[in-house]
């Protein structure tokens, strides 16, 4: 799948770009008959909100999970993402959000490239986020916000100084990325002064789009009060000519992949005849 030049002006203007029926039904039921045994099991990435047991996130399912390896390789992605890059890419993060009825808690204000410098030494914002919807996103289900064009302004969030959250579990330094209590959250006067320049958007479409988001676009998600689960795919892929710097603590692997071959984009409809 490639993009029209309309769409990669709209990604470059806006930040973002909504792209739907990407995954038809029966794929995206595929994918979501997964959730359950991964949510179930107790790897590294399981990632929860603040009760200690509700999932917030499974990071790295795609080195363990064929089906969302599968994903991860899909030309459906991988091609708009290597147009918007201008080489071949690798997948650095991926991780299914759950947003799980009632339980899902907040995303704060961020950009994701403050977490992909500042924790895992990526030189520069050549990195393009493609998320995944396996659910209807709408108004109701917390749909994620974004300040269109504040890419444009390359990265402003600072480091905050808020405090770890008491009831998380741990405190390795990394948890506090992966939990509703960010660090690198943007504070409220940069929130006023982009939300009035720029406006706010809140992208919805069907189960099967595909939202692309440029890393510097500021983005977030209330809490979700539906009574209906809302996940999504995030999967972080990063151009192979910029690859991370080399570091002394670097984060697990599941929130920063080591692995840094390109990836050969599978087409076809793999998802249903069983091929991963
Ligand atoms: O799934 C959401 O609501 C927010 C996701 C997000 O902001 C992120 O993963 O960076």
């Amino acid at each position: 799948m490639n993009l029209e030049s309309e769409q990669l002006q709209t990604y470059q203007d806006q930040g973002y770009l909504l792209v739907e029926n990407c995954f038809s039904p029966k794929e995206i039921e595929v994918m979501k008959a997964e959730l359950p045994g991964i949510y179930a099991e107790g790897k590294p990435g399981k990632i929860t909100e603040k009760d200690g047991t509700t999932i917030r996130a499974i990071y790295g399912a795609h080195t363990y999970n064929p089906v969302f390896e599968c994903l991860s390789k899909q030309a459906r992605i991988i091609e708009p993402i290597q147009q918007i890059l201008g080489s071949s890419v690798y997948v650095h993060q991926f991780h299914i959000n759950a947003k799980r009825a009632l339980t899902g808690d907040v995303y704060l204000w961020h950009q994701d490239y403050a977490y992909h410098l500042k924790e895992d030494s990526i030189p520069t914002p050549r990195v393009g986020i493609a998320i995944v919807f396996l659910d209807e996103v709408h108004e109701f289900n917390s749909p994620l916000m974004v300040i269109p064009g504040s890419h444009q302004e390359g990265l402003i969030a600072e480091k905050s100084d808020r405090k770890q959250h008491e009831t998380y579990q741990g405190y390795d330094s990394w948890i506090a990325n992966v939990t509703s209590n960010i660090n690198y959250a943007v504070d409220e006067p940069t929130l006023k002064r982009l939300t009035k320049k720029y406006g706010t958007v809140a992208p919805k479409g069907s189960a099967g789009s595909i939202l692309f988001l440029h890393p510097n676009c500021v983005h977030g998600s209330t809490a979700n009060i539906y009574p209906f689960d809302r996940a999504v795919v995030v999967i972080v892929y990063n151009s192979i000519e910029n690859i991370p710097l080399p570091m002394e603590k670097p984060r697990p692997d599941f929130l920063a992949s080591p692995n840094h071959t390109a990836i050969e984009p599978l087409s076809g409809d793999a998802f249903l005849a069983n091929k991963y």
